[in-house]
């Protein structure tokens, strides 16, 4: 079959959809990986961490408790790969079961690595998560993603789509404007 301009049909079906995935991308919501690290688990903290991220008006679209291979591990953390901490980061990470989320929303990753505070909780700001949680870098409770691009690239290594739930909440509108 073949399109007016005696395109082939395929060329034109590829061209719709490129264009598809590029509207559907810009109205698509940011979305961003949390982890709640084996520490948290292991501390009893999931509860509270998961409500200071509730608190500050946070939505979560998806919600699992498993632990994570060396596999998985490396391919989260790739970009610190050969740097001297990732055989005990990865290590740590793969130690114990995690909760791992998906917050979607406005700015959803900035808003969440300001709940959470500096890497090193040595010197996060009191008020964060780690802050007032936690004390060393090798303890630090929480993964957040750091970009939008690597929310997605993360959201898409933890969760399947049909794992994520949408859904409006009731006092949406007294949260955001
Ligand atoms: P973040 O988790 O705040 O995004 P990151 O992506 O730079 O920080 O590093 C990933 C994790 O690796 C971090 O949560 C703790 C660990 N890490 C980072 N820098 C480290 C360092 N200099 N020494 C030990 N662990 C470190
Ligand atoms: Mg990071």
């Amino acid at each position: 079959m073949r399109t007016g301009e005696g395109r082939p049909a395929t060329a034109f079906l590829c061209e719709s959809f490129t264009l598809y995935k590029e509207v559907f991308h810009f109205m698509a919501q940011e979305q961003t990986l949390i982890i709640l690290k084996p520490d948290a688990v292991q501390r009893g903290l999931i509860g509270p961490i998961l409500t200071r991220l509730e608190q500050r008006g946070l939505k979560l679209v998806g919600l699992k408790l498993m632990q994570i291979n060396e596999d998985l591990a490396r391919k989260h953390y790739a970009a610190h790969e050969g740097k001297p901490f990732f055989p005990g980061l990865v290590e740590y990470i793969t130690s114990g079961p995690v909760v791992v989320g998906v917050i979607e929303g406005k700015d959803a990753v900035q808003v969440v690595r300001n709940t959470m505070g500096a890497t090193n909780p040595a010197s996060a700001a009191p008020g964060t998560i780690r802050g007032d949680f936690a004390v060393e870098i090798g303890r630090n409770l929480i993964h957040g993603s750091d970009s939008p691009e690597s929310g997605a690239r993360e959201v898409a290594l933890f969760f399947k789509e049909e794992e994520l739930v949408r859904y409006e909440r009731s006092n949406e509108r007294w949260i955001r404007e």
